[in-house]
Parts: structure tokens; sequence; C-alpha cells
């Protein structure tokens, strides 16, 4: 029998090294995972820190995916491509706050609710955090948080003026034949 597809929406962010370039790497590793497809991604935004703020600013982004994988085999894959991407965590986990290469964190698991040690669905701060909740309603207006309520009534109660669209520079034009 085939595993049933799931919509599961994650929060991409990084404040060490290349982060654009980071992340557009991060969404290609998701969409080359067996068991997902990347349906939609959004845009990059410049976040400044939220939580230790003593630390660069944050590039972040959401990815919707489709997932045949269980929460806890999606969650895997996430952290296998955070380590591939150069991200080291302590082991004390006192650097759970601090600068990273990469953080992947899973948001929303269809409408799963998951209270399991290093498994939380949706993400327990994800209602408090403009920087997941702007990029998220870009790809998914309606989202809804289950035990929350819509995303976009989360945003409303928070701050969100000091987060920036980032955008690229449009690639020259093609020159004119003849
Ligand atoms: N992640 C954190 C802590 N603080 N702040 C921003 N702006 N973006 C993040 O991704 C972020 C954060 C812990 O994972
Ligand atoms: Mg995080
Ligand atoms: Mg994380």
């Amino acid at each position: 029998m085939n595993a049933p597809v799931v919509v599961a929406y994650v929060g991409l962010g990084s404040n060490l090294g290349d982060s654009a370039g980071i992340l557009q790497a991060a969404f290609e590793s998701l969409g080359r995972t067996p068991g997902i497809r990347l349906r939609r991604a959004s845009g990059l935004y410049r976040t400044p820190a939220w939580g230790m703020t003593d630390q660069p600013d944050f590039t972040n982004a959401v990815a919707m995916l489709e997932t045949t994988l269980a929460a806890r085999d999606l969650l895997a894959a996430m952290l296998d491509i955070e380590r591939a991407a150069g991200r080291e965590r302590r082991e004390d986990g006192s650097d759970r706050w601090g600068p990273r290469t990469l953080d992947l964190d899973l948001l929303l698991y269809a409408d799963a609710v998951i209270d399991e040690p290093g498994l939380r669905v949706p993400h327990p701060y994800l209602h408090q955090r403009a920087f997941a909740l702007l990029p998220l309603l870009q790809i998914a207006p309606d989202a809804w948080i289950p035990g929350v309520g819509a995303a976009r009534d989360a945003l409303s109660t928070i701050p969100s003026e000091d987060i920036e669209a980032l955008t690229y520079d449009a690639p020259p034009p093609p020159r004119a034949a003849g």
C-alpha cells in the first residue's frame, strides 16, 4: 500500500556563511530527497535575530513539501541536510540559540499535533515568530496552526516591520539580434 501524501512546511534559517546560497542549496536538497517533493519555495527574507539577539541577522525562508515520509523520518532527513551543510551542534545543546550555517525546522505536518522528545509539531514558537510566519504566508496565505488558529492572525499580533524581503538583481536582458 502506498503511504499517504502529506503537505508539510519546513522553516529554513542561516546566519553563518553564504546564507542565501546555503538556503537555495537546502531547497534543492529537500526536493532531491526520496519521499519529498518540493512544491513551493518562499522568497528569502533578512530578519533580525529573535530570542538571543546578540548575533548576526538571519536569512529565513519556508518550503512547502509533499511527502510520504512519516514526521520522524522527515525530521531525520532534515537533520541530514543540516549536517551536510556543515551544521555543528554542541553535545550539551548550549548552541541551540546561537549562529548556524543551516537550521531546518518542521513547522507544520498536515494538521498533526505531535509532542514527543525532539519532535514537536506545530513548531512551538511558530506563532510568535514573524521570520517564519511571513515566508509561510507568502506561499500559504490560509495556513492554519493547529491549537493556535490562522497563521495570518498570529502574524497580525506581532511586529514584522523589521523584516526585509530580499530581491535579486535581474539577469541582463538578452542582446538584440542583428
Ligand atoms: N532561529 C533561532 C533563533 N533565532 N532568529 C531569526 N531571525 N531567524 C531564525 O531562524 C532564528 C532566530 C533558533 O533556531
Ligand atoms: Mg530554529
Ligand atoms: Mg532547528
